[in-house]
């Protein structure tokens, strides 16, 4: 057998593949790819041309829902999905929350503004124009998406049900990004969203990924306050 994961560390997308690997217990080869500059031939494996794609010996995959899909089809145990149909359905509608909620609006404000493109430009640091920007979308756009995430997750340890599943993987895949750009949700207002965060980012399959990369991408992380 052998699993590849093409992308990088600045992906949430690939972070949410290389979780559900670890949490699987799967080895797996790991191939960085620049999504702006990718190898010659990457569109053969990824027709968009974005990060994660995956390689399982001649077959390969894109895109991170469709390969964590795959993947637990592929190796069933330990399940990343709920087999209750309806708690299966809320499980996949976190991810989409996240996936398609979220990180267009993190993405360009948050991680790019103040993460990427400093990095990209030899590391300036950003303007008060795009710090005062990332300020006002967390606050204005991220901040009602985190009070409904609080609201669902209530008293409960999972987002769905009573273990780790896809939705847990995604939301808290798709928090380290702005995490590494200075911003987590305030444990004042969200104090359950991010206890949940605490326990999901210490989990090994975390942790190892946010080590690799806080001294790369993450040395804003330093800023984030309670
Ligand atoms: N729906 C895709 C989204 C992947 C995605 O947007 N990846 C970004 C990096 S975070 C990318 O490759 N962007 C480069 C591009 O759009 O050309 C997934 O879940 O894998």
């Amino acid at each position: 057998m052998s699993l590849v994961v093409l992308g990088s560390g600045v992906s949430p997308f690939v972070r949410k593949v290389r979780v559900a690997l670890a949490e699987k217990g799967l080895e797996y080869e790991y191939e960085a790819v620049n999504p702006f500059a990718p190898p010659p031939g990457y569109r053969e494996i990824s027709p968009l041309g974005k990060i994660p794609a995956f390689k399982d010996g001649d077959r390969t995959l894109a895109d991170s829902s469709v390969i964590c899909a795959y993947l637990e089809k592929r190796f069933p145990t330990p399940a990343l999905y709920p087999s209750d149909p309806y708690d299966y359905a809320r499980a996949l509608w976190f991810e989409e929350f996240m996936d398609g909620g979220l990180v267009p609006i993190v993405g360009p404000h948050v991680f790019l503004a103040l993460v990427l493109k400093p990095l990209m430009s030899g590391g300036q640091a950003p303007d008060a124009a795009t710090e005062a920007n990332a300020k006002k979308v967390w606050e204005e756009q991220v901040t009602p998406l985190l009070a409904y995430l609080e609201k669902q997750l209530g008293d409960d340890e999972w987002f769905v049900g009573n273990r780790l599943t896809i939705a847990d993987i995604g939301v808290a895949s798709i928090l380290v990004n702005p995490r590494h750009a200075g911003y987590a949700p305030e444990r004042k207002r969200f104090p359950k969203l991010r206890a949940f965060l605490d326990r999901m980012w210490s989990r090994p399959s975390f942790k190892q990924l946010i080590d690799e990369d806080t001294p790369v991408f993450g040395k804003r992380s330093a800023r984030i306050q309670d």
